[in-house]
């Protein structure tokens, strides 16, 4: 049993869900104007990601005690320019930037966001936000702070007329809409062992495995560049085109679209193959997302691309993200990490990804709609 999610408009684990829709209808009315009581030691705060003193305090935080692996040998390492980015998409409000500090001390020991996103669910387009960095502080955990932060973020998404999210987690809550699955290609073999991220296989030697993941040294479509401003308008009707044959997936204005995959040095890495009347045909992107490796001696940090939204229409997805990977080794990425979303699963084998351990599952709030196929995921969240 969930004391605080059996509480919340998500469908019961057990729940046969046939129809797509809102499971609970609430008007502004019905939402309190006072935020959530905190135990007295503590306050709310608003994160102000535009001083670098607090975007500081945010990273430190994450960078201390968000998402470890199972095993706990790697924990996420969002840089500071990448929660900006994150957080601050067109139309974003800084009172979902929801922080808990202590109030004698002021450290900050908790977190959670918002923002806002229109997302399809079948064939209806929902506005809706969508919910990350959650995080509390590794000293206060298993004390239900977490459904204070998490009750405190819907209060405030819904005084602005907001009544549906996305998130995903690693953990199994009532209920996920898709089970889904990273995939991983190595692209630096030896480190990748030397952190303990992959193994040698019995019978293999570095110098082999090494051979074995060498990548291509020449773009498979030549033509491939970095995605430009000019390239907007109609990259945005390709990729929102593309995500229509999604049973979830987003969809993107063009001021949207720019935002999120204007390339950014250690952020965002987008390129896109044109035709000669300057149509874009082909989009690859991937975000920058490290690691912090725990206890090791050598190696601090593992160098991870994750896939984001790729389109292939003159070439083969399989030859678009073979590119990708060119393009990240040259970054010097060590791994790229992606999700057996989309039609991701047909390269993973002739691309040399190996499966990764541990689900990701998708969740929407106030929404039931029946449980999908990770391949009819068609929604990327940071
Ligand atoms: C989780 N990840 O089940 P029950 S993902 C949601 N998402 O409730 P306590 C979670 N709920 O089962 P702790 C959750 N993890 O009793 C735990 N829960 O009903 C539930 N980790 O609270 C859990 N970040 O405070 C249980 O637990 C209750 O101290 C227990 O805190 C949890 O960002 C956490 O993995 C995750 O920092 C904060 O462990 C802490 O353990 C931590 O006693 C490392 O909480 C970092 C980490 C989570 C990353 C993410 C998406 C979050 C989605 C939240 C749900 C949003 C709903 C929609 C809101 C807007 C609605 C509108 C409109
Ligand atoms: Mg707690």
């Amino acid at each position: 049993t969930h004391a605080f999610w059996d509480t919340q408009p998500v469908p019961k684990i057990a729940d046969e869900v046939e129809q797509s829709g809102p499971i609970e209808f609430k008007t502004l009315d019905d939402v309190r104007k006072d935020p959530l009581g905190l135990p007295g030691l503590f306050e709310w705060v608003e994160i102000d990601v535009n001083s670098q003193t607090e975007l500081q305090d945010l990273y430190t935080l994450l960078n201390e005690n968000y998402v470890e692996d199972d095993d706990n040998m790697f924990r996420f390492d969002y840089s500071p320019s990448f929660l900006k980015w994150a957080l601050q998409p067109p139309h974003y409000y800084k009172e979902w930037h929801i922080g808990v500090r202590v109030k004698e001390t002021k450290k900050l020991v908790g977190f959670i966001s918002a923002i806002p996103a229109d997302v399809r669910v079948e064939d209806k387009v929902v506005k809706m936000v969508e919910i990350n960095f959650l995080c509390v502080h590794k000293k206060l955990r298993e004390k239900r702070l977490a459904p204070v932060l998490i009750k405190e973020i819907t209060r405030r998404v819904n005084l602005k007329d907001i009544w549906q999210a996305s998130y995903t987690a690693g953990v199994v809550l009532p209920r996920p809409v898709a089970v889904c699955r990273y995939w991983h290609r190595s692209l630096n073999p030896k480190k990748l062992i030397e952190v303990g991220f992959s193994s040698l296989p019995p019978k293999m030697t570095m110098s082999l495995m090494i051979k074995y993941y060498r990548v291509a040294e020449q773009l498979k479509n030549a033509t491939m560049r970095k995605l430009e401003k000019k390239d907007c308008e109609s990259a945005t009707a390709l990729l929102n085109q593309y995500l229509s044959k999604y049973r979830v997936a987003p969809t993107f204005t063009t001021e949207e679209f720019w935002h999120w995959f204007e390339p950014r040095e250690n952020v965002m890495t987008c390129y896109v193959k044109v035709d000669s009347d300057n149509k874009v045909t082909d989009i690859f992107s991937y975000y920058n997302l490290p690691s912090s490796i725990i206890g090791n001696q050598k190696h601090k940090t593992l160098k991870a691309a994750f896939s984001f939204y790729n389109v292939a229409t003159t070439t083969t997805i399989k030859e678009l993200i073979d590119d990708a990977l060119l393009v990240a080794k040259k970054e010097e990425f060590d791994v790229y990490n992606c999700l057996d979303i989309f039609e991701n699963d047909k390269f993973f084998k002739d691309l040399k990804f190996a499966v990764g351990d541990g689900n990701l599952q998708y969740y929407l709030y106030n929404y039931s709609t029946p449980l999908k196929h990770s391949s009819e995921i068609g929604l990327v969240l940071l």
